[in-house]
């Protein structure tokens, strides 16, 4: 069936790709399931991944951020996001990448406009609006480091859940995948919102979506086809010229 989603790439003129934590899986990331491994075994991710569980537990929470962060240092973009990134440059403009990831392998491999929906572990942000004395070229030490003056704390620049996602980076998704025809949804389970909204809103649209994951997910129900494989695997032969 591959060669058929050949075929939906070659003749499809603006193309959206939609992508979750499993296109990093082959590259050492575990997914966000599987992130909760040996120490945050005992925390569901969206309980960590809260303002609220910040608040309650900074250093837990940000310990946990040091922790992924330090994983995603250590590894390379994969033969997943290098195909993705090798046909923009072929065909610019014509592929438009959405990720609800926060590694930042997408940009490291060449996708330099990349729809980054939920932000970036890279970064960091303050928790409560900046006030003049919040410098953050002169912070507390700490875990996590804090304003010296006022005690703001910083936090990781990620889209909690309950948080909504920044505005131009929600409205660019989605005004690709209400343009594209064909959707590519790679290695993501869907059970996120709104982000899994835009697999529904290009399906909704006459877009063709195809789902390529090794595992049935919450969008299977929307795919005109589910290529079964691994994605560092499959989109070298999917996207090559
Ligand atoms: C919000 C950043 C508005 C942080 C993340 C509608 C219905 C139900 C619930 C909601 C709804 N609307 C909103 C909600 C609530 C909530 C939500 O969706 N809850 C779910 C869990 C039910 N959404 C929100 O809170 C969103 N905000 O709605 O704000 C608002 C605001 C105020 C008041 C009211 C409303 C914010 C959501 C963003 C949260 N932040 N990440 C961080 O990373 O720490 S989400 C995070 O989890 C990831 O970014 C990603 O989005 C998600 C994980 O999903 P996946 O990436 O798919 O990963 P997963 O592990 O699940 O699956 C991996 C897949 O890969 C598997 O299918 C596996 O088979 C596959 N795979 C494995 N290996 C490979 C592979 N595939 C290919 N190749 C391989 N080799």
């Amino acid at each position: 069936m591959r060669d058929t989603v050949r075929q939906w790439i070659r003749e499809a003129r603006r193309i959206a790709v939609l992508t979750g934590a499993g296109i990093s899986a082959e590259s050492g990331v575990p997914t966000f399931r599987d992130a909760q491994t040996g120490l945050w075994a005992q925390f569901n991710p969206q309980e960590l991944a809260t303002e609220a569980a910040f608040r309650a537990h900074p250093q837990r929470v940000w310990d946990w951020y040091a922790f992924r962060r330090e994983m995603i240092a250590k590894v390379a973009p994969n033969a997943g996001h290098l195909a993705l990134a090798a046909f923009q440059q072929r065909h610019p403009g014509r592929l438009a990448l959405i990720t609800q990831n926060v590694d930042g392998l997408h940009q490291r491999a060449g996708s330099h406009e990349t729809i980054a929906i939920h932000g970036s572990i890279l970064q960091d942000q303050w928790l409560d609006a900046a006030r003049p004395c919040c410098d953050a070229g002169a912070l507390q030490a700490g875990r996590p480091p804090r304003c010296l003056v006022c005690g703001n704390l910083r936090r990781p620049a990620v889209v909690w859940f309950g948080e909504s996602l920044p505005v131009t980076a929600l409205e660019a998704a989605e005004e690709a995948a209400n343009a594209c025809e064909l959707m590519l949804v790679i290695g993501t389970s869907g059970v996120v919102y709104p982000a899994a909204g835009l697999a529904l809103a290009a399906h909704q649209r006459g877009a063709r979506v195809v789902v390529i994951n090794p595992e049935p997910t919450e969008l299977d129900r929307v795919a005109d086809h589910c290529l079964r494989e691994p994605a560092a695997q499959c989109l070298p032969a999917l996207l090559e010229h």
